[in-house]
C-alpha cells in the first residue's frame, strides 16, 4: 500500500473564485480575497484547492473563455498574487490545481484573433473551420457546415462574413474550438501547461478534455424528437484520436514529475468503459475523470427539465463506477460544482428542519465511497439553491440563453423560470457566505450576482461556532478519510439495491468492514441488515441519540450513520 499515489486518500476543494472572496469591493471575488480565507480551507482539513480559471478572459462564461494562458485575470489580481497564494497554499501543506480550458479558447485569444483575420497565416489550421453547406448560401439559415447544436443554444456554428467560412464553436460563439488535429495546438498547449507547472502548480482540472478529438469529417448528428439542431456528441466525445493526445500531453508535460502532481479530466459523457482507459496508471492518461451519470439522473429532455430522483437509479449509477473501477483505474466523487445546482436543494430538502440532517447525510454516502472526493465551496455549510424569483437575477450564459430560446419558441416563460430555478448553474455560484452581515462578507461593494439571504443564518462564521454543524461534521469526514485506510482504499459491496428510501453499502479492507447506511427520506424508514452487524461500533452518525445498531433497524429522517466490525 506504500505504493498507492497520494490522491487517493485526498479530499479536494474547488474555489470558483469570482464568487469565493472580494478583497477589494469591486463585488468580484479576486486570489487576494482567497489568500485572505485560506485558514477557513486549512481547518476544513482537505488537502487540495482547486481553482477556477483566473487567466484574463472576456468572461463570456466567467472565465472558461481565455484569452491569455500565461497570466491573471486583473479582476482577479496579478502573477504576483498568484505566486503569493501559490506559497501561502504549500505553506499550509496544500497543493493548488489549476483549471485549464484547452478544447477551446476564447473569441479574443490572439490564436484566435489571427486566424480569423487572416486565412492564409498557418493559425487558421489552429480552429474549425468549414465552408457553408453545399448549395446553400453562406450566412443564411440553415446553411451551417452541419447540424450540430451548441451546448449554450443555437446553432455550433458562427458564420465570419469577412471569409464567408464558419467557425465551430461546442460552447459559446465567443468559445471557438482548438483543432487538436493540427500538433502546433498541440505543442503550444503543452508548454503553456510545462510553464505553470514550473512555477509551482500542482496539476490541472482539465476542461471538458474528452471532448479534444473531432471526427475530422464533422458528419451530422441525429435530430432528437424534442430539439431543432442535430447531436453531435458521438463525433467529438472520446474522439477517435482522444487517447492517444491524452499520452502523449503526460509525454510532454507530466512525465518523471507525475508523482506530485493531480491531474483530474473533467468528461462529459464518460462511460465506464472508457473512464476504465483513461485513468489506468500503466496507460499514462490522466489520474481520475469527472463523470456525469448522476448527475443526469433527474433530467428528462434535457436539464432544465426536471424528473423525481429514483433511489435504486442512483445506487445502480454510482455501484456500478465503483465496481468497473475497482481494480484499475480511480473514481472522482462529487455531488456539487459550479455547473450543478446545490445537492441539498436537489437530493435532500433544504427547509430548515432537515437542512443539516440531509446535508451530512448526503456528505456521509458520498465520502465513505472509494475515490477521491470533491467538496465545492459552500458545500460545507450546507449552502442552497440560490432564491432568484426573476429571470434578471441569473447572469449564467447557459441559463439566459435557454431562457430567451425557450421563451422565443413559444414556452412558458414562468415554466422556464421554474427549471432554471431548480437546475440552472447561478445556484451554485452565489456568493460564498462568510458571516451574518448584508453581503455574507463575501463583498464590501455590489456583489456581481445576488447574495442568498438565507446566509444570516448559514454562514462560515455560525458553523464554525456550532459544533453540530455542517461544517464541523465535514471536517470529520475529510478526517477519517486521511486515518482510516478502508474509507480510501476498501472494496465496495452495494446493499438493498432495490430500496427505494435507503442506500447502504459495505466497505472492506483487509479485516477492517464498515457499514453505511443513509436514509433519503424524511420519514422514517425501516432496513434489515445482513448477519453480524450488531451493536458494531458507530464511526460517526448525523442524528445525536441514535439507535444502537440491530438486524432490524429503524432509520431517522434523512439519518446517516457508518458503523465498523473488525
Ligand atoms: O463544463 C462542461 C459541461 O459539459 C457542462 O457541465 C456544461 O457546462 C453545462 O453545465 C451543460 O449543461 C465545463 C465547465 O465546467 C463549464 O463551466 C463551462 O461552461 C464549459 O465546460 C465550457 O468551458
Ligand atoms: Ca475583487
Amino acid at each position: 500500500t506504500a505504493t498507492r499515489p497520494w490522491w487517493t486518500s485526498a479530499v479536494v476543494y474547488q474555489i470558483y473564485p469570482r464568487s469565493f472572496a472580494d478583497s477589494n469591493g469591486d463585488g468580484i471575488g479576486d486570489l487576494p480575497g482567497i489568500l485572505d480565507r485560506l485558514d477557513h480551507l486549512a481547518g476544513l482539513g482537505v488537502d487540495v484547492l482547486w481553482l477556477s480559471p483566473v487567466n484574463p478572459s472576456p468572461h463570456d462564461d466567467n472565465g472558461y473563455d481565455i484569452s491569455d494562458y500565461q497570466d491573471i485575470d486583473p479582476a482577479f489580481g496579478t502573477l504576483d498574487d498568484f505566486d503569493k497564494l501559490l506559497a501561502a497554499v504549500h505553506e499550509r501543506g496544500m497543493k493548488l490545481v489549476m483549471d485549464l480550458v484547452v478544447n477551446h479558447t476564447s473569441d479574443e485569444h490572439p490564436w484566435f484573433a489571427e486566424a480569423r483575420s487572416a486565412p492564409d497565416s498557418p493559425r487558421r489550421d489552429w480552429y474549425w473551420w468549414r465552408p457553408a453547406r453545399s448549395g446553400m448560401e453562406p450566412g443564411t439559415p440553415g446553411a451551417e457546415p452541419n447540424n450540430w447544436g451548441s451546448v449554450f443554444s443555437g446553432p455550433a456554428w458562427e458564420y465570419d462574413p469577412d471569409s464567408g467560412e464558419y467557425y465551430l464553436h461546442v460552447f459559446s460563439p465567443k468559445q471557438p474550438d482548438l483543432n487538436w488535429e493540427n500538433p502546433e495546438v498541440r505543442q503550444a498547449v503543452y508548454a503553456m501547461m510545462r510553464w505553470w507547472l514550473d512555477r509551482g502548480v500542482d496539476g490541472f482540472r482539465m476542461d471538458v478534455i474528452n471532448l479534444i478529438s473531432k471526427d475530422p469529417a464533422l458528419p451530422d448528428g441525429h435530430t432528437p424528437a424534442h430539439s431543432r439542431y442535430g447531436d453531435g456528441s458521438p463525433y467529438y466525445v472520446c474522439g477517435p484520436r482522444i487517447h492517444e493526445f491524452l499520452q502523449e500531453m503526460h509525454r510532454e508535460v507530466f512525465a518523471g514529475r507525475e508523482d506530485r502532481l493531480l491531474t483530474v479530466g473533467e468528461m462529459p459523457g464518460v462511460t465506464v468503459e472508457e473512464a476504465k482507459l483513461f485513468t489506468d496508471p500503466a496507460r499514462a492518461e490522466v489520474d481520475m475523470v469527472f463523470q456525469f451519470e448522476h448527475v443526469g439522473l433527474d433530467q428528462g429532455d434535457g436539464k432544465f427539465d426536471v424528473r423525481p430522483l429514483r433511489l435504486h437509479d442512483l445506487k445502480a449509477s454510482l455501484g456500478r463506477w465503483q465496481a468497473g473501477l475497482n481494480e484499475t483505474g480511480w473514481n472522482s466523487l462529487y455531488w456539487n460544482n459550479h455547473d450543478q445546482p446545490r445537492i441539498i436543494s436537489r437530493f435532500g430538502d433544504d427547509g430548515p428542519r432537515y437542512r443539516k440532517r440531509s446535508a451530512t447525510m448526503l456528505a456521509t454516502v458520498l465520502h465513505l465511497h472509494r475515490g477521491t472526493p470533491y467538496i465545492y465551496q459552500g458545500e460545507e455549510l450546507g449552502m442552497t439553491n440560490a432564491a432568484f424569483t426573476s429571470i434578471d437575477d441569473f447572469r449564467d450564459i447557459e441559463s439566459l440563453n435557454h431562457y430567451a430560446h425557450a421563451v422565443a419558441g413559444g414556452e412558458d416563460p414562468e415554466q422556464v423560470l421554474e427549471g432554471l430555478r431548480a437546475m440552472s448553474r447561478d445556484n451554485a455560484r452565489t456568493p460564498m457566505q462568510w458571516d451574518a452581515s448584508p453581503n455574507a462578507g463575501f463583498t464590501t461593494g455590489e456583489p456581481w450576482i445576488g447574495v442568498h439571504p438565507d446566509h444570516v443564518d448559514i454562514n462560515a462564521e455560525a458553523a464554525i461556532a456550532d459544533s453540530t454543524s455542517v461544517y464541523h461534521y465535514y471536517r470529520r469526514l475529510i478526517a477519517l478519510r486521511h486515518t482510516e485506510p478502508v474509507v480510501a482504499h476498501g472494496d465496495f459491496t452495494p446493499l438493498l439495491p432495490d430500496d427505494e428510501r435507503v442506500y447502504a453499502f459495505t466497505r472492506r479492507h483487509e479485516s477492517t468492514e464498515l457499514l453505511v447506511l443513509g436514509n433519503f427520506t424524511g420519514e422514517p424508514a425501516q432496513v434489515r441488515l445482513p448477519a453480524g452487524w450488531e451493536n458494531a461500533d458507530l464511526v460517526i452518525g448525523n442524528v445525536s441519540d441514535a439507535a444502537p445498531l440491530e438486524a432490524a433497524l429503524t432509520l431517522a429522517p434523512w439519518e446517516a450513520r457508518v458503523h465498523r466490525r473488525t
